[in-house]
């Protein structure tokens, strides 16, 4: 199968990653360069990799064969039909798929009644209590069946209730929920479910986001807002043999087509094309017919045709079941899930080896920077020594003068070096003051407030215009920070280069860009969705945007959490080699002034500690060599060259 074995390799890649930086940490601890920063960032390097997580949804209108692909992709070897599948609406939550090796198999399900509060299902997911835990016999395919049987419950309710839990509840309409005849409305028991099972692909980090056709998503704020925006891939399934309709149309448009056809990993399913397996006809005719569907679908989605991918779920599943390598071929099956690997995998894997790379270089440029700096001060003091050899004591006198007189002007030179430190952490508490979530909680309260009290659209969308423009406000006042940080540290760099010798480079820029834009997606997203509603705040309304914008808040919550960290680890890494430097240089002139003195004594004759020296020269470029073989096998790892099994697969 193409998608595990791509998959499969990634994952062997990412570990081989891991184990390789553990590696090099572990080789900094025993040679005694590790330093407490570094250490903490490896750290958080290897948990990243650890926790590296790969989205797929799958999204459509009702019965287009979403948990039928799901099932034929991921589960065909466990020789059955997993997810349940059937005609009419079957899924009724949102279903996610992964593994949490804390947690032993099981299916996790929030009752539908906590949508009567504004909470998101992410907040609830802090809350374990709420959910109910149905536990999984992975050992039984039928126990395992039944159990999955439970993402299709649905209940009985009164309208109101349905009003209430967010429905639309209207007469006839095919799109809606609909009173019956006793007088209630059917509406899903589980707002959303999560199931935890050991299926090789999950456990390497694979998430598989099932949706319910109709209208869940527009009314699950996660879904809209951050489930499927932040998904690696989303596959957008249509049935041939209804082609594009309205309703498909309208999915497509609010929650994919949105700036997103042509955006990575958007892929276009067209299914059932079983149904167009006329025997009267020639394999041809039939070719020609899937053709014209296919061109159809591109034609309203407005997609090229090679973006859409004609297959059968079913006859894939039942020819994995049987190994039918004929009908395999004839479901176009492994086209899907060929394209879709290679859309998903080389991309998530650059992503991985961006972050991993600027983090990893950053630390060996620490460290090689540092041993660079012990070879070049102990050759230094060599050629010091061997410039005494014949020399009078009146000589060595003066030399000593000398390094006494370097070694002052250096520590007086640290006066700079402590106040350029007490400017930093002013700035850099004045940049966190800026970025910072206790602002941004007490802004989301005021919003909230304000919100709450609305009684006109207006107040409404000028409520979340202010939280925008404070939220604009704060990201500009940390860019200029941000800025005064980087020119600062710049022109300190400069000195201490220029004045003392040290090899500081330049310090890395940081920008907060990518922040910005998941904000302005946010903004976006609000204005074209929440603001242009009718004029009178309703209570439905109100309701929904309110929702609605607990779900934005926490977003953009997140987006300032992972903008501290950011900030943290680059304010680390400026810092960081200049207090390395500092103290190495500290440290080098202080043996060089012992050194001197020892042989004025005439403790150490000249010969043996020149000796002495050159031993150490040589240990430490071994060291140096050792080093660039340690990292050598990391770098090896991030090159093109072994991200490139992908494309020869
Ligand atoms: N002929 C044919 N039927 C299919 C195919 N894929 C799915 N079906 C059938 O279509 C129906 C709906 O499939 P599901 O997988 O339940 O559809 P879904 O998109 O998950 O629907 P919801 O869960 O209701 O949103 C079921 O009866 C499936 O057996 C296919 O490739 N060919
Ligand atoms: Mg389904």
């Amino acid at each position: 199968m193409m998608l595990a074995q791509q998959f499969a390799a990634y994952s062997a890649w990412r570990t081989q990653l891991a184990e390789g930086i553990a590696g090099f940490q572990g080789w900094l601890v025993d040679n005694e360069l590790a330093d407490a920063q570094s250490e903490m960032r490896v750290g958080h390097l290897l948990e990243r990799l650890r926790e590296d997580r790969l989205n797929v949804a799958f999204v459509a209108e009702f019965s287009r064969g979403k948990s039928e692909l799901i099932n034929a992709i991921f589960f065909a070897d466990y020789g059955d039909r997993m997810l349940p599948t059937s005609a009419g609406r079957t899924t009724m939550c949102p279903t996610e798929l992964l593994y949490d090796p804390e947690h032993p198999p099981r299916i996790e399900l929030l009752p539908i009644q906590t949508r009567a509060a504004n909470s998101s299902v992410s907040e609830y997911k802090r809350f374990p209590e709420q959910w109910q835990i149905v536990p999984l016999d992975i050992d039984s395919p039928d126990a395992m069946q039944l159990a999955l049987r439970h993402v299709s419950e649905s209940m009985r309710v009164s309208p109101e209730t349905a009003t209430r839990l967010g429905f639309q509840v209207n007469d006839g309409d095919d799109a809606g929920f609909h009173i019956g005849e006793d007088g209630q409305v059917e509406i899903p028991r589980w707002r959303h479910a999560i199931i935890n099972f050991p299926h090789p692909l999950l456990k390497q980090g694979l998430v598989i986001l099932d949706t319910p056709g109709l209208n869940a998503i527009g009314t699950e704020p996660e879904l809209t807002l951050s489930l499927l925006p932040n998904a690696h891939a989303v596959l957008f399934i249509l049935a041939a043999d209804t082609g594009v309709t309205q309703s498909d149309l309208a999915v497509w448009r609010d929650h994919i087509g949105d700036g997103g056809a042509s955006k990575r990993g958007r892929m276009v399913v067209m299914n059932k094309i079983d149904g167009l397996w006329d025997e009267l006809k020639t394999p041809e005719e039939i070719e020609a017919e899937i053709e014209r569907q296919v061109a159809s679908c591109a034609g309203i989605l407005d997609l090229p045709p090679t973006q859409i991918f004609p297959v059968s779920a079913q006859k894939g599943l039942v020819a994995k079941i049987n190994s039918d390598g004929a009908l395999l071929e004839k479901s176009r099956l492994a086209e899907l899930e060929f394209a879709l690997s290679n859309e998903l995998i080389p991309a998530k894997q650059e992503i991985v080896r961006d972050n991993t790379e600027s983090e990893f270089d950053d630390e060996l440029r620490r460290v090689r920077g540092l041993l660079d700096a012990r070879v070049a001060s102990l050759r230094e003091q060599l050629s010091e020594l061997n410039e005494l050899r014949g020399k009078n004591a009146g000589v060595v006198e003066y030399m000593m003068g000398k390094v006494r007189v370097e070694k002052e002007e250096f520590e007086s030179g640290l006066q700079r070096y402590y106040a350029v430190r007490s400017v930093f952490s002013t700035l850099t508490n004045n940049l966190f003051s800026h970025l910072g979530v206790d602002a941004l909680r007490q802004l989301t309260q005021t919003t909230r407030d304000a919100m709450l009290e609305a009684t006109f659209s207006k107040t409404l969308s000028d409520a979340m215009v202010n939280f925008f423009r404070c939220i604009r406000d704060a990201v500009a006042k940390s860019n200029a920070e941000i800025h005064e940080i980087l020119s600062m540290m710049d022109a300190v760099y400069k000195r201490f280069s220029v004045e003392h010798g040290l090899k500081l480079g330049s310090p890395a820029p940081f920008s907060l860009l990518r922040y910005e834009r998941e904000i302005d997606r946010l903004e976006r997203w609000c204005d074209t969705h929440l603001n242009t509603m009718s004029s009178l705040a309703t209570i439905a309304k109100k309701n929904l945007t309110q929702k609605f914008f607990e779900e934005v808040a926490l977003q953009v919550r997140r987006a300032f959490e992972h903008a501290n960290r950011d900030a943290e680890v680059w304010l680390r890494a400026i810092m960081a080699p200049m207090e390395t430097q500092v103290r190495e240089h500290q440290i080098q002139l202080k043996r060089r002034l012992e050194s001197i003195k020892r042989i004025h004594q005439a403790t150490d004759t000249l010969e043996d500690r020149i000796a002495e020296l050159a031993n150490v020269e040589k240990a430490l470029l071994q060291q140096t060599h050792a080093l660039e073989q340690v990292a050598g096998e990391v770098r090896r790892l991030l090159s093109p060259e072994s991200l490139s099994w992908q494309q020869a697969a």
